[in-house]
């Protein structure tokens, strides 16, 4: 794992292939454990339309929404189970930015072809001095990141399989999002399609 100095990309902290290839695909063998026994689900948006990325997690924590609004929930919406333990390999992704508490909710988003994921912030946690961490793996997705008004002007950038990502700072609050994606160019998913893990500390560290 590649954990020095990470690069400023559009004023966003940006480690280029924090994964190796071998650790790309030890991460998604532990992404497929998970999804066995938390399997990815698409939740609904507040006007009753499901998202086109289906996600499921990893810790004690995982983001949820349905019509009466969204919430972070510690049980699997259909198996009622908590949920597994999040990945070392993550943790220690993690760590490379973030030493003062582990996360405890790792969310991981699965988009097939044409899913992308709308502007939005990552507002429901409850201390902003702790960053989210992002962990990309298969096809690139171009993210866009604005300020801490949806009107504020955006810039974009790709990432790809084996980034890591953070936002903190005055970037904590920022508006973001994934456009697209570039369905079929990495070869670590069979049948193409990116997987985001976002680590973060849901709860107030103790
Ligand atoms: C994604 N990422 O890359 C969506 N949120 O699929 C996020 O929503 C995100 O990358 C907070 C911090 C980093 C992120
Ligand atoms: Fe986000």
């Amino acid at each position: 794992m590649k954990q020095d100095d990470p690069e400023t990309v559009h004023g966003v902290s940006v480690i280029r292939g924090a994964l190796t290839t071998e650790e790309q695909g030890a991460l998604l063998a532990d992404l497929r454990s998970i999804a066995k026994v938390a399997p990815p689900f698409s939740p609904m948006t507040g006007w009753g339309k499901p998202m086109s990325v289906r996600i499921t997690a990893a810790g004690r924590f995982c983001w949820f929404s349905d019509r009466k609004g969204y919430r972070y929930i510690e049980t699997h919406p259909d198996t009622g189970q908590p949920f597994p333990p999040i990945p070392d390999l993550a943790l220690r992704v993690w760590r490379a930015f973030e030493t003062r508490a582990d996360p405890d909710c790792c969310l991981v988003n699965h988009y097939r072809e044409s899913a992308r994921m709308g502007l939005h912030q990552d507002r429901d946690e409850a201390d902003f001095g702790f960053p989210v961490v992002s962990i990309s793996l298969g096809d690139p997705g171009l993210f866009r990141i604005g300020g801490t008004e949806r009107k504020s002007p955006t810039r974009s950038f790709w990432l790809h399989s084996g980034d890591a990502m953070v936002l903190a700072g005055e970037n904590r609050l920022a508006f973001h999002g994934i456009d697209r994606i570039k369905f079929g160019e990495s070869a670590l998913l069979a049948g193409g399609g990116r997987l985001n893990l976002t680590l973060r500390r849901v709860a107030k560290a103790d």
